[in-house]
């Protein structure tokens, strides 16, 4: 009975989206090819030669100019509860960027979509290239927070209603930090599921930076925003990453969607109806693309795999699967979703010099990395955000931020100390 309530709304929902869009301009919806004819490999944006910068900029200006991104924008915003805050994020968003690279294809048979590493300059993101002029610009201008720098300069919007393509960063001139490459790959090391990876990213990296651009940036019509695309190819990257660490996951996911059904690897995508274990593989058919560091996943006979990996622990010269990893940073999360309480943030004693007077001066000088802010309530209510977990992946991000800090200081100090 709700199976079959749900299938009605889910037609209402595509007949509804279908009629906005065509009304106003045709959003083409290409099938995914049988085959890849070739892999192509998306680079970090700020990595293109002048040339492919040129051409990606060219490319998605003329997707705006069709009306593209109002598509985009538009899909995205009617399903977005049946794609965010359950297992369907990660392979579905993946689709949804092969549609927009389609697209792109559309247009120039030669672009690819790059992504934006947000954790470059995950300190200080106003000195993130990517966020200047010379690429996608920055935050929107304070009287409107229309975007009038870089490639979306003075861009309009006809979805959800007629208006300029907005940024309003979260702290008026600044959009707090976002989350070091450490934090992301301890999440990578430490998380077992697709359901504990899916939520601690989602709730943890992918959220601060939606909510840190603000504007357009942090509604559930984000898409039409280029940017958006260039973050969700940063956390698809993530994804891939994690799921070359064990190959049965480049063959099945486990968790639960929207309606509390189980998401497996028959389970159907949001709105394209195709197959969830279609999207597992980067250079699987229809996607044939990979990440620029990472290496080409290698399709294996899941049985095999999972004979390899059952060797594997027979004897574990032959775990030919299992690379080592870093020693977690988080323990408690892998065992049971807990993190120890501790101090969030490195705080200094109030009146107090930072370092004793035997210390080096200049070592005073270094001053601390703030770590990424927590999520807003009113933003985690729209965006179906796991309060619980948004929390946790705060506390543990403020953990591997104070852990970077002393370990800046420490260094400063040695190096102070080798002068002398
Ligand atoms: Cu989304």
């Amino acid at each position: 009975m709700v199976g079959r309530l749900l299938r009605y709304v889910c037609i209402f929902v595509v007949v509804a989206f279908v009629g906005e869009v065509a009304a106003k301009s045709v959003f083409p919806m290409p099938q995914l090819d049988a085959v890849c004819t070739r892999t192509v490999v998306r680079k970090d944006i700020v990595t293109l030669a002048p040339a492919e910068l040129e051409r990606f900029i060219r490319t998605v200006k003329e997707m705006h100019r069709r009306g593209w991104m109002d598509g985009f924008g538009s899909m995205h915003n009617h399903i977005s509860h049946q794609i965010h805050g359950n297992e369907h994020f990660f392979a579905w968003h993946r689709r949804f960027l092969r549609h927009f690279e389609m697209l792109m294809q559309e247009i120039d048979p030669e672009a690819i979509l790059p992504y934006w590493n947000w954790a470059t300059h995950w300190q200080n993101p106003l000195t993130d290239p990517v966020l200047s002029s010379a690429y996608f610009g920055g935050n929107g201008r304070p009287s409107d927070n229309c975007v009038v720098d870089g490639a979306e300069e003075r861009w309009g919007r006809n979805y959800p209603k007629r208006n300029c393509l907005t940024r309003k960063y979260r702290y008026g001139t600044s959009t707090g930090a976002f989350w070091p490459m450490r934090a992301v790959r301890d999440v990578m090391n430490t998380a077992v599921t697709h359901a504990q990876f899916r939520s601690r990213i989602e709730n943890g990296p992918h959220g601060i930076v939606h909510l840190g651009l603000g504007g357009d940036f942090e509604t559930m019509w984000a898409p039409v925003d280029v940017l958006f695309f260039m973050h969700h190819a940063m956390l698809d990257k993530v994804w891939a990453e994690w799921q070359s660490r064990d190959q049965i996951r480049f063959h099945s996911v486990d968790g639960y969607d929207a309606s509390r059904q189980p998401v497996m690897a028959k389970s159907l995508m949001p709105f394209y109806g195709e197959e969830v274990g279609t999207a597992l593989l980067t250079n699987g058919p229809g996607y044939c693309y990979i990440y620029d560091d990472l290496p080409a996943p290698v399709v294996v006979n899941p049985k095999r795999a999972a004979r390899v990996a059952f060797n594997a622990e027979l004897n574990t010269t032959s775990a030919e699967y299992y690379r080592p990893l870093a020693p977690p940073l988080m323990p408690a999360v892998a065992a049971g979703h807990i993190i120890p309480t501790v101090p969030a943030r490195f705080v200094k004693p109030a009146g107090k010099a930072l370092f004793a007077k035997e210390e080096s001066p200049e070592s005073a000088l270094i001053e601390d990395f703030a770590p990424p802010p927590p999520l807003n309530e009113s933003w985690m209510a729209k965006m179906n955000v796991d309060v619980e977990e948004a929390e946790r992946m705060n506390r543990f991000v403020n953990n591997v931020v104070a852990q970077i800090n002393s370990e800046r200081r420490q260094g400063s100090n040695a190096d102070a100390q080798d002068q002398n």
